[in-house]
């Protein structure tokens, strides 16, 4: 055993701490704004952070007492709402006692880890919120050395304390612990703690005594919350940090005045990544009150402010006055971890319902992406109809496929594969932390599969009825590891993972283990067909579908593709006895999804993907020129 890490942890201290220096500030006066506080409420994923916010937006007036429950409001994005869980970050703005709290609601999910490291920029201290029942997870320990990294210091929230197996008092040791191993300073690790539920809108600094409303949160901000020192009367920069699109307004460039004053109808310059400047003036400058936005004359250092109607300005970009140019440095998070080729659709039901499908409307459209998703790269390849797009994890890439397919694209993707990278000279592969929690009587089983993928235990501990076992296991280890996962322990297990640096590479590891079932014709399926087949595999379609040779329809019991002839009809001798029972018999396919089709896939297959349809083929199609190749 060789616990030995080519250790570039995810959470290495970031010399560059926090966009908010500049040369001409050296000589600057910076003074506390007291009428100001900037916060993001960061932590593992469902640990209540948009939850809290409902709490502390219903509490401030922001939500009308009156309006109907409104759940999450803050997830204001289709696939946010369908999914239930954040996805991009978002601020808001309440009042409390003449203060204004700017507060950043940011992804838990490790996959949109990104959007959590920048938004830091943004704010002065968070509020690291962790669940009293579930404590420290992988996530937890992401946000917070990202937190650190930048010198901010937590404000404890233990929250979901109504749950009855609450262990708050164990929680707070756990986070004392993760802070202290991250090596946070003394200031760091003598955090203030709350204990809430979000679901109820309640707080209190005392478990003995219940809370009553969120009062005893805002004073702990109030009072510990740094307020944002700056340079009010220096020369302007501003930094766009995210961006954001509003029906009326369009494009919107969200950021924080770092010095001077942002001003409706000023003239200001910008500049880009490449050193270049252009100069234009601010015609709509917003900021936001609680769920709306409202116009501004000025935003001042400190203020976290909203830019509409300039199509130009990028992420990272400042902007200054014309004659000061004084760029902050870009931002910078942490690099993408997998990738996966997109290419345009070639089966032959290409274009039936896709509106954009050529590579340079594909390509075009990737390039946008980067331009707001700093932790999303697309590369283009030797060949010109093929972009390599990079990212954080299978769901990263899923939300922007499954954004695109309802923006009218088609395309291909093939199977996802880990980016490795050299440290100290060795050859590295991202490694994850899994934190698994399952029935006790599935331990064996789990302990067996994550070692086979080469899986590290860490640790093991029992609860009640269950186990809760940590792993650090290769990235690549873990593709299509969560569906084997849940049928092992009958949807009962739940599984956390959070990248968590890089170690040097465990070798080739095995692959699917199981065959593709692939049609031989095109044509459309037939219950007949389908129930023979059936008996010796798990199908991906219904009968009555349209298919073509090469398509993959299903998954055998055993290893090896298997060619099948899935149109087949019925001997017309037998039509009477025929199609209507099979029909009934046939099981249900299983749905292809996006992330299970892409953890699915070997190399020599593809995820086509249309706005009505998934299939998964067979890069090669015709049968007879797969067999030699
Ligand atoms: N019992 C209980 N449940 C809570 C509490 N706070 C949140 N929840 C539930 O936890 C789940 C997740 O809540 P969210 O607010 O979406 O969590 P989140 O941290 O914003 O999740 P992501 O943005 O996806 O990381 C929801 O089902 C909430 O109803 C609480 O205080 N008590
Ligand atoms: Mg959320």
């Amino acid at each position: 055993m060789s616990p030995l890490r080519c250790s570039l942890p995810v959470g290495a201290p970031d010399a560059r701490a926090g966009p908010r220096s500049g040369s001409a500030s050296l000589l600057a006066v910076k003074t506390a704004r007291n009428d100001l506080r900037n916060l993001a409420i960061i932590a593992h994923v469902d640990h209540g952070k948009t939850t809290l916010l409902d709490g502390l937006l219903r509490q401030t007036g922001a939500i009308a007492a009156h309006r109907q429950v409104v759940e999450r409001a803050m997830d204001s994005e289709d696939l946010e709402k369908e999914r239930g869980i954040t996805i991009h970050a978002k601020e808001t703005a309440v009042e409390f006692e003449g203060v204004r709290l700017h507060l950043v609601d940011t992804p838990g999910h490790a996959d949109f880890g990104g959007e959590v490291e920048r938004v830091l920029g943004l704010v002065d201290s968070v509020l690291l919120l962790v669940d009293a029942v579930e404590g420290v997870m992988p996530q937890t320990r992401f946000v917070v050395s990202k937190a650190l990294a930048r010198g901010l210091r937590p404000l404890l929230v233990i929250n979901k304390v109504d749950r009855p197996e609450q262990r708050a008092h164990a929680v707070m040791d756990e986070v004392f612990e993760l802070l202290d191993s991250l090596g946070a300073s003394e200031e760091q690790l003598d955090f203030p703690v709350v204990f809430t539920s979000a679901k109820h809108a309640t707080a209190t600094r005392d478990l003995e005594v219940p809370g009553t409303d969120l009062r005893p949160l805002f004073e702990t901000i109030l009072e510990h919350a740094p307020a944002p020192r700056v340079d009010e009367n220096g020369p302007l920069q501003f930094q766009a940090v995210t961006l954001d699109h509003d029906p009326y307004l369009g494009r919107l460039v969200i950021g924080r005045v770092n010095r001077g004053r942002l001003q409706r109808g000023a003239h200001v310059a910008r500049i880009a990544e490449n050193g270049e400047s252009e100069s234009f003036r601010i015609t709509k400058l917003l900021g936001a009150r609680g769920l709306e936005r409202v116009e501004l004359d000025e935003a001042r250092a400190g203020d976290l402010a909203v830019i509409a109607g300039i199509d130009s300005i990028e992420v990272g970009d400042t902007l200054c006055e014309p004659d000061q140019l004084d760029p902050l440095p870009r931002i910078s998070v942490d690099p993408p971890t997998l990738r996966v080729h997109f290419s345009p659709n070639t089966s032959p039901l290409a274009g039936r319902d896709g509106r954009f499908l050529t590579s340079r409307q594909i390509g075009d459209r990737l390039r946008r992406e980067t331009l707001g998703n700093v932790s999303i790269r697309v590369e283009p390849t030797d060949a010109p109809d093929i972009f390599v797009v990079a990212g954080r994890g299978e769901l990263q890439l899923a939300v922007l496929i499954e954004t695109m397919r309802r923006e009218g694209y088609e395309f291909s993707v093939s199977r996802p594969e880990i980016i490795r990278r050299q440290v100290e000279g060795k050859n590295c592969e991202p490694v994850e932390d899994v934190v698994v929690e399952v029935p006790k009587a599935y331990t064996g089983i789990v302990v067996e599969k994550l070692s086979a993928r080469r899986g590290r235990l860490e640790s093991l501990d029992h609860r009640d009825g269950s186990a809760r076992l940590s792993f650090v296991a290769p990235s690549r280890g873990l593709f299509g590891y969560r569906g084997e996962f849940l049928s092992d322990t009958r949807g009962e297990g739940v599984m956390h993972r959070s990248v968590r640096g890089y170690e040097p590479w465990v070798g080739d590891l095995p692959g699917r283990g199981i065959g593709a079932i692939i049609a031989t014709e095109a044509g459309r399926t037939t219950a007949h067909a389908l129930f023979n087949i059936q008996q010796r595999s798990l199908l991906f379609v219904g009968a009555g579908l349209a298919v073509y040779e090469g398509q993959i329809v299903g998954e055998s019991r055993r290893a090896g593709d298997m060619n099948v002839n899935v149109i087949r009809a019925k001997k017309l001798t037998n039509v009477r006895a025929a199609g209507k029972d099979e029909a009934a018999v046939l099981s249900p396919p299983r749905e292809v999804a996006i992330e299970w089709g892409l953890e699915w896939l070997e190399e020599d297959e593809l995820l086509e993907v249309t706005p009505a349809h998934l299939r998964l083929r067979k890069r090669i199609l015709p049968a007879n020129h797969r067999k030699r190749g």
